[in-house]
């Protein structure tokens, strides 16, 4: 196993049993293959939140999910990530894509007042505007990341959008995250704090989506 870039060294470990697990070798290719784990960072410059009511900030400053009912009574706060792909080789074979992000803190019960947190795959271009809030969706609720706020990261398996974004030619990979509802309507803010890719959080827990593949 070699490694490349930043990521949890836990996983390492992790990776040793899963990738002979998911049948990578093959009984006609004699070479020993070495699975190469990318961690590649989500673009500070590109990813932000968008509000249900047009505004958004790319840089710095509240990256979240969830609603902003103290601000305004059915505001709804919705984060962005773009990974680019530039890394990954071309003809690599890919066995395993996750996205992985740092639930840093909470306000309200987001969770039990406005559900699952979900994660869309999208292609909003090159860069965010106000109808990237619920449009220009590739594939809708492609999983749950989080059921509950436990502080620490969270990870879905993205491995189908990360090859629909490489086979259709698109040179970064896109993810939404939304609760099922916007708001509940109650007057208090029921939202969880991410860390977004220039680390405005300052806990260095960046949003990162991991990819391991095997040599073209
Ligand atoms: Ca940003
Ligand atoms: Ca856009
Ligand atoms: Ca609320």
């Amino acid at each position: 196993m070699r490694r490349s870039g930043a990521g949890p060294i836990s996983m390492l470990v992790v990776l040793g049993f899963l990738v002979p697990v998911g049948g990578c070798g093959s009984a006609t290719n004699p070479r020993q293959e070495v699975p190469i784990l990318l961690a590649i960072e989500s673009d500070g410059a590109r990813d932000g939140f968008v509000r249900s009511d047009g505004f958004l900030r790319v840089v710095g400053s509240g990256p979240g999910v969830g609603d902003l009912d103290d601000a305004r009574l059915g505001l709804g706060l919705r984060m962005f990530y773009s990974f680019p792909l530039r890394e990954i080789p071309a003809g690599a074979q890919i066995t395993s894509v996750a996205l992985r992000v740092y639930q840093e803190d909470r306000s309200g019960r987001p969770y039990a007042n406005l559900g699952d947190l979900l994660v869309d795959h999208i292609d909003p271009g090159d860069a965010l505007d106000p109808a990237d809030y619920e449009g220009n969706t590739l594939d809708a609720d492609v999983g749950s990341l989080s059921q509950a706020f436990v502080r620490g990261y969270t990870i879905l398996d993205v491995q189908s959008c990360v090859r629909r974004d490489m086979a259709e030619g698109r040179t970064r990979s896109w993810f939404r995250l939304r609760f099922p509802r916007d708001s509940n309507l109650d007057g208090e803010n029921d939202i969880i704090i991410l860390n977004d890719g220039e680390n405005s959080r300052r806990s260095n827990n960046l949003p990162v989506l991991e990819v391991i593949y095997l040599r073209p």
